[in-house]
């Protein structure tokens, strides 16, 4: 009878931490699943133009308008084969082009984002330099003067004297309060703020986006 009893006990004891088991296991899966409140993205081109499209301002000139181009291409790459490759054919000394992308946020927050990606250049010196474009936004810039928060440094690539292509790491970091929509704006790309024409590739592009 007392060993029917123990085994009984044993049994109920056993059953007593199965259920432990099974509901620390349930509140660990709870906790992974919470919200991130940092997203992070990868862009390196591979496949496309992997969400991004191409704009351009004051590309006017005469009656026509400035040669340019942005799109993947396979002539240099910092990861993988392919980056995206930038020409602007400066010669109304205005143009502004870049990509942009929608990034999916919660309505009316406000975010830190970082825009971090490597941009290959062959300017050199401190003069006669492009200027890179780097933004994000609450609203797709509509206009020059939505663009301006988004001029940062210039396109030289530390050398002073000509050495041909390098890769440098640009990194920027912004403050953004999303609308309505729910959406931010990312941008990068190039002013042309000296009358020649220039080529650049970015690739590498992280965009990592944390909620304040
Ligand atoms: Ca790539």
């Amino acid at each position: 009878m007392n060993t029917i009893k123990d085994l009984y006990s044993i049994k109920i004891r056993i059953l007593i931490l199965l259920i432990g088991i099974a509901i620390t296991a349930i509140s660990c899966d709870v906790s992974t699943n919470n919200p991130p409140n940092e997203i992070k993205y990868f862009f390196s081109f591979e496949n496309g133009w992997e969400g991004w499209t191409a704009r351009a301002m004051d590309t006017e000139h005469g009656d026509g308008e400035i040669e340019w181009e942005i799109a993947p291409g396979y002539e240099l790459a910092w990861n993988g084969i392919t980056a995206m490759k930038y020409y602007l054919n400066n010669l109304n000394d205005a143009g502004k082009i870049w990509i942009e992308r929608p990034f999916e946020v919660e309505p009316n927050r406000t975010y830190e984002v970082t825009v971090r990606y490597e941009f290959a250049t062959a300017d050199y010196g401190v003069i006669n330099l492009f200027t890179i474009i780097t933004g994000v936004f609450p609203d797709s810039p509509a206009s020059v003067d939505d663009l301006v928060p988004a001029f940062q440094t210039t396109t030289g690539n530390g050398f002073n004297h000509d050495v041909g292509y390098r890769w440098v790491n640009r990194e920027f970091k912004f403050t953004v309060r999303s609308g309505s929509d729910g959406l931010v704006h990312a941008l990068i790309g190039v002013w042309g703020t000296w009358e020649t024409h220039r080529t650049y590739f970015v690739d590498a592009v992280h965009v990592i986006i944390q909620e304040r």
